[in-house]
């Protein structure tokens, strides 16, 4: 297994030889032919983005995607299938293995260690794992294959009918992916399979760390692509999936026939993903979604995929509203029939708008320009996308979560969308970067600052390394009083017309001293440009409050709940109570929250969610941009290390211990490994006579059991080494500070493993004793 894991012709052994490859490297005149054996980049020396970016691109042509960074790992994208390095069995053995940190780098190892988090420290902590990285870089491939390898390392293995019920499950949480992509992900620039939603799954473990289900929560979807994509983009997959993957009697049902073209289509050129209707329907019937469901949801896609094709003409009189064109006029029966809507209304909800004005609140019909028309149209296929979209996610939900008592804690994935700079940036840009620079936050505040800051508290020997820490452009999106987020809210709340220049004037002027704000004088759009952690983005201004606000205008909403369709019945049910609908004069009305607002709370509770966890860090690198196999660039895998400060990261991990545990709970969890001192006279133990001692002397007395606990690591190292590597076996160092115990995840495993044996000793001698009796 040792060359089977990415070791591919590279004749390493899978367990790394950290010192003495050093310092055959250093002997070594240039060092590159050994480069690519260095597991984890802590070991580079010296520490430099030059060497970190060498060492990589010798890993990447030795076909080794994955290298620790202390307590990151970074996953290269290999843009190819590599199948052996995701296979059943090479997830049984990582999970098999004592030491899985020991076996090539790997997001089976990290996945490991996590599910070993959950129970080997003293008490159950829920765990995360947050994988970032840029668009394109690997995030949904890698969080797919950790539940792929959950699914198998944690099914529950007991009886027949239990297996069974437990397969059931693990295969609905897996099939929660492809439904997920067909509808939330789409063709970009960056990314044929580009997620166009955020997503934190949680994995729901019982006291025997089985999977009893699952919980998906969802980020902002990307609901504009709908009904606009940016040239070369596409739409969400599953248009096309059923444009394509139709049969002849659904493509008569649907009207789709071969060959139709749709404006929401664009690019329809074959992509792989769009191959995949049968499987997106195969697991949609795993997840409880049965085929005459389906069948309303893709009719209501098609209506949708109709709709698009709908076309005003500008109208001569502004008193009477714009007429459909006649190449649209097929198109819009064909849509309102698909969408179960009687025709006339759909026509007269689009081209007619009611406001309600005057002390009387008297009702009023004034038609929309061709404009108006067309942003009705697109709101209406949003509104259904959305909502239809949200449907699914709680669908999901229900076939998967499991019952709150039958689980105890959680393993956390986190995949959002990667940061993205495209030549035109607008609110979805804004929001999707905003959410990487909050995991950037985490991310500092959790690895570079909080650990630093705990080693000087506990009064640990440390020299603090520089970090890039990007909270001056968060308080430039979201800060308060004023912020980006702040003045397009206030424009919303305002209500008043405002041109793009304008809002580009408010922002520069209100936020001139931020240095993350730049202006681009070449530009010939009004924009902004803000200096993210990972690079500038230019922002365009035109329509950003607009969708900031987002208005659906209640017309909308109250055509859809008149539609006969089963599935547009359940998701636009009537109104509780009838109330007053139209909008006041003149303006639609102003949602109370606003797109951004509803996104900070939503952010916010998530970071609150990874902050009570243990977050573990996979940091995807996109080795080119144009997503070709055996092709590094090492210009922009520069700039991707440098965006999220690996360096500084690698220092501090270096040096870092990141376990730390109580003198009290180490104490306890360990002393027993006292047994395997011969010699060792029974002292008192932790617990004993607590409540006559002092406290001063309760420290004295975990002192000397903690001195003893660490006198049983070098033979534990010696233990657990290869015959060939024992002579050199030697523990990390423990450090005891003020109130904590600090080590490495080494230690922790060989004190782990001392424990397991002690533990089986006793369960010798008990079962020895035991048949004596007998
Ligand atoms: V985005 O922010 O959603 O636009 P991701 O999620 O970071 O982005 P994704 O996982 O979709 O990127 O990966 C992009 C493509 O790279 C995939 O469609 C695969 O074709 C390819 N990829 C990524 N990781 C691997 C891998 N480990 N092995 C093979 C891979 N191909
Ligand atoms: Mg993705």
């Amino acid at each position: 297994m040792r060359q089977q894991v990415n070791g591919h012709g590279s004749g390493s052994d899978a367990h790394s030889g950290g010192e003495s490859l050093r310092e055959e490297l250093q002997e070594f005149l240039g060092g590159e032919a050994l480069l690519h054996q260095l597991d984890d980049l802590t070991q580079v020396n010296p520490v430099t983005l030059e060497t970190v970016l060498r060492c990589l691109q010798a890993r990447y042509s030795a076909d080794m995607f994955y290298t620790n960074a202390g307590c990151t790992l970074v996953a290269l994208n290999p843009f190819k299938p590599v199948p052996q390095l995701y296979s059943t069995e090479l997830m049984q053995e990582y999970h098999a293995a004592p030491q899985p940190q020991k076996l090539k780098p790997h997001i089976f190892t990290v996945g490991e260690q996590t599910y070993r988090n959950v129970k080997s420290l003293m008490e159950p902590v829920n765990q995360s794992i947050v994988v970032s990285g840029e668009s394109g870089a690997g995030k949904t491939w890698t969080s797919r294959c950790l539940m792929k390898f959950y699914a198998v390392v944690a099914a529950s293995p007991t009886s027949r009918e239990s297996h069974k019920i437990a397969e059931r499950i693990e295969q609905r949480i897996l099939n929660s992916n492809p439904v997920m992509e067909a509808f939330g992900n789409a063709g970009t620039l960056r990314n044929n399979n580009s997620s166009r939603f955020g997503k934190f799954i949680q994995l729901q473990l019982n006291r025997t760390q089985q999977m009893t289900g699952a919980a998906v929560q969802t980020y902002l979807l990307e609901k504009t692509r709908v009904a606009c994509q940016a040239s070369s983009e596409r739409n969400f997959h599953i248009f096309y999936q059923i444009c394509k993957g139709a049969s002849a009697d659904e493509r008569l049902q649907w009207h789709l026939p071969e060959g139709a073209t749709f404006s929401w289509l664009p690019n329809p050129e074959r992509t792989l993903e769009e191959d995949c209707f049968e499987v997106t329907r195969e697991a949609m019937l795993h997840l409880g979604i049965d085929a005459p469901t389906q069948n309303n949801i893709f009719q209501a896609l098609a209506g949708l995929l109709h709709l698009g094709n709908i076309q005003f003409a500008d109208s001569r009189d502004e008193a009477q509203p714009c007429q459909l064109m006649d190449s649209a006029k097929c198109s819009a029966r064909t849509s309102a029939s698909l969408l179960r809507l009687p025709e006339d209304l759909l026509l007269e909800t689009l081209q007619i708008r009611t406001i309600r004005a005057g002390r009387q609140q008297q009702v009023f019909q004034k038609p929309c320009s061709r404009a108006e028309c067309d942003t009705r149209r697109d709101c209406l296929a949003k509104l259904v996308y959305a909502r239809l979209f949200d449907w699914l996610v709680s669908v999901i939900n229900s076939s998967i979560c499991a019952d709150p008592d039958s689980w105890t804690t959680f393993i956390g994935l986190l995949d959002v969308y990667g940061f993205e700079s495209f030549p035109n940036n607008s609110l979805e840009q804004l929001c999707i970067n905003y959410a990487n620079e909050k995991l950037q936050q985490h991310f500092v505040a959790h690895y570079l600052r909080a650990q630093q800051e705990e080693y000087a508290a506990e009064g640990l020997q440390w020299s603090f390394v520089n970090y890039q820490d990007n909270q001056t452009c968060l308080d430039l999106i979201e800060g308060s009083p004023i912020s980006i987020c702040s003045l397009m809210n206030e424009e919303c709340r305002l209500n008043r017309p405002s041109s793009a220049a304008q809002l580009q004037t408010r922002i520069e002027s209100a936020l001139a001293g931020s240095p993350c704000l730049g202006h681009d004088k070449l530009s010939q759009e009004p924009s902004f440009i803000v200096v993210h952690y990972a690079g500038p983005v230019r922002y365009h201004t035109a329509g950003l409050v607009e969708k900031n606000k987002d208005p659906v205008p209640p017309e909308l909403t109250r055509l859809l709940q008149q539609s006969q369709d089963p599935l547009l019945k359940v998701l636009f049910p009537p109104d509780p109570e009838e109330k007053s609908q139209e909008e006041p004069s003149g303006q639609s009305r102003t949602p109370v929250l606003t797109v951004v607002s509803k996104f900070k709370a939503s952010l916010e509770q998530l970071l609150q969610v990874l902050h009570s966890t243990t977050p573990h860090y996979i940091r995807c690198i996109k080795p080119n941009s144009q997503g070709q196999a055996q092709m590094f660039h090492p210009e922009e895998v520069l700039s991707q290390l440098e965006a999220c400060g690996l360096v500084e990261t690698i220092h501090i991990s270096a040096a870092g211990f990141p376990i730390r545990v109580s003198h009290r709970n180490f104490v306890e969890r360990y002393e027993l490994l006292r047994r395997l001192r011969p010699g060792t006279a029974p002292s008192q133990s932790a617990d004993e006579g607590r409540s006559e001692r002092s406290p001063r002397a309760e420290q004295a007395t975990l002192q000397a059991l903690f001195q003893d606990i660490l006198h049983t690591l070098p033979a534990l190292a010696q233990a657990a080494a290869t015959p060939g590597d024992r002579a050199e076996a030697t523990p990390a160092p423990v450090h005891c500070g003020r109130t904590k115990v600090f080590m490495t995840d080494s230690t922790l495993e060989l004190l782990e493993r001392g424990r397991a044996q002690v533990l089986e000793q006793c369960a010798r001698c008990i079962q020895g004793g035991w048949r004596r009796h007998q």
